[in-house]
């Protein structure tokens, strides 16, 4: 099997992948395993994230992986889905930590920010000593963000921040909060985003209790009560939901590829108890319905790699749309979601227990089915480019 995707490789896409992206996947995956996975329990239990190791993400290159210049690595898009894959077989939690730092902090401000703006946070933010989180949600604007309420009002040279966001992954830890907020400066309404600093006043950060999915993650509801954020901290080269969007479509790009690490790690730990565990004197994988389960798992996960791939090969082409980001971000996590069910069941009470990874896998991808476009929306998104009918 050697560094292959653990005998689940049926297509030979390794064939289709350089030397360098194998070296990755690799260095990743031993980072997971030996840095990672023997403290994500604690983490789990715990509700709390290992920001200590961002610095180390950091000098992996994981951070704004496929962003250029700015002391980012500026790596192919197959490499940033692989190096997605290999985290999430880690925790949902280390993904998001990444995606959010690489595809909704730092993209922003690489794509529609100045060039002081980037010089100033990008080098930081690779480096993972300064942490960036995306402020889109609301609490009565989750899937609908052009309803949100937060507004900036003109003041001289500066901008006055009112509202609230919700479910910032990294809002607690962050250092800067690219924050989406309405503001009629120049006539029409329209959505801009605004860098807010730690420390401004008027912005504070406070972390969500109580969740039982993603727990190995920091979830935060932010409020902004009359912060004036610099002029200087407009991100100037975007307006309109569009701008967030954008910024979207490249995380959840990164959540295709993620979902299929969880996935993974579902099949593995299942196949591995089938064939330890027995019963009726014999391995339970010697049954024919464990079997069964066995096989949906895995057809389902060789489906994905295929969509990943060839998606990222678009993507390397700049020739993918976001409607197949859509495809692939609702495809996968659905089935990664419905393995990690199959894979629980396998496992019988031990399936139920943290001390393997299924359970917290499974409750994990209840968010990643929800956070990004929930599923329902995924579907809308395809259903209006099938029909050319929005029915959002
Ligand atoms: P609509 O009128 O369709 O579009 C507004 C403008 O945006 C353009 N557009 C896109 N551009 C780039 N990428 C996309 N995916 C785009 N989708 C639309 C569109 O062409 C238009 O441009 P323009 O220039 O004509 O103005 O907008 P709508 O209000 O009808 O909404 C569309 C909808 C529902 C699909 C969208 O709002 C949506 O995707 N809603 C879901 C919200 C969402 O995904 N939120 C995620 C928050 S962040 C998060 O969850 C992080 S989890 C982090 C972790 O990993 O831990
Ligand atoms: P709602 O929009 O209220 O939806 C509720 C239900 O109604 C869903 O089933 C939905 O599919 C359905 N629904 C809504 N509209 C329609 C429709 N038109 N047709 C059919 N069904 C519909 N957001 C950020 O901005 N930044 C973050 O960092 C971030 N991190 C997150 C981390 C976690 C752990 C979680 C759980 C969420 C995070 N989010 C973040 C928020 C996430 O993006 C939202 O939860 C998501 O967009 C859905 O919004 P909502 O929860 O308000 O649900």
């Amino acid at each position: 099997m050697g560094d292959s995707l653990l005998g689940t490789d049926l297509f030979r896409l390794d064939d289709l992948l350089t030397d360098e992206q194998k070296l990755v996947r690799r260095s990743v995956r031993k980072l997971v395993d030996e840095e990672f996975l023997p403290v994500v329990q604690q983490h789990f239990r715990a509700g709390t994230f290992p920001t200590e190791l961002a610095p180390k993400l950091g000098e992996m290159g994981l951070l704004g992986m496929n962003l250029q210049g700015y002391g980012c690595p500026g790596t192919d898009n197959v490499t940033y889905g692989i190096a997605m894959q290999e985290l999430e077989r880690g925790d949902s939690g280390l993904r998001s930590f990444c995606s959010v730092q690489g595809a909704l902090a730092m993209y922003p401000i690489w794509a529609f920010g100045s060039e002081e703006q980037k010089e100033r946070f990008l080098p930081g933010m690779a480096a993972g000593k300064v942490i960036g989180c995306f402020g889109l949600t609301e609490p009565d604007h989750g899937s609908d963000p052009a309803g949100m309420k937060t507004r900036a009002r003109k003041d001289g040279d500066h901008y006055v921040l009112n509202g609230t966001k919700l479910w910032i992954t990294n809002g607690t830890t962050a250092d800067v909060a690219v924050v989406w907020a309405k503001t009629d400066d120049g006539g029409a309404e329209s959505v801009r985003g605004y860098l807010v600093e730690k420390g401004m006043p008027g912005f504070e950060a406070r972390e969500i209790h109580g969740k039982v999915s993603l727990r190995a993650s920091l979830t935060a509801e932010l409020s902004f009560h009359d912060v004036r954020v610099p002029a200087a901290n407009v991100l100037p080269k975007v307006e309109g939901l569009r701008g967030p969007l954008m910024c979207l479509n490249q995380a959840r790009y990164g959540i295709a590829w993620g979902a299929t690490g969880a996935h993974l790690a579902c099949f593995e730990a299942a196949r591995d108890y089938s064939l330890s565990r027995i019963q009726f004197g014999k391995p339970i994988a010697s049954f024919q319905m464990t079997q069964e389960k066995l096989v949906a798992i895995y057809t389902e996960l060789v489906k994905a790699q295929l969509v990943n791939l060839r998606l990222g090969q678009l993507k390397d082409l700049d020739q993918q749309t976001y409607v197949q980001i859509s495809f692939a971000k609702r495809n996968n996590v659905r089935v990664a979601l419905e393995a990690a069910r199959l894979a629980r069941e396998i496992l019988g009470a031990n399936g139920i227990t943290d001390d393997y990874p299924v359970i917290r896998h499974m409750v994990n991808l209840e968010s990643v089915y929800t956070y990004e476009g929930t599923h329902d929306i995924h579907t809308l998104i395809l259903g209006k480019e099938l029909t050319g009918i929005s029915a959002f």
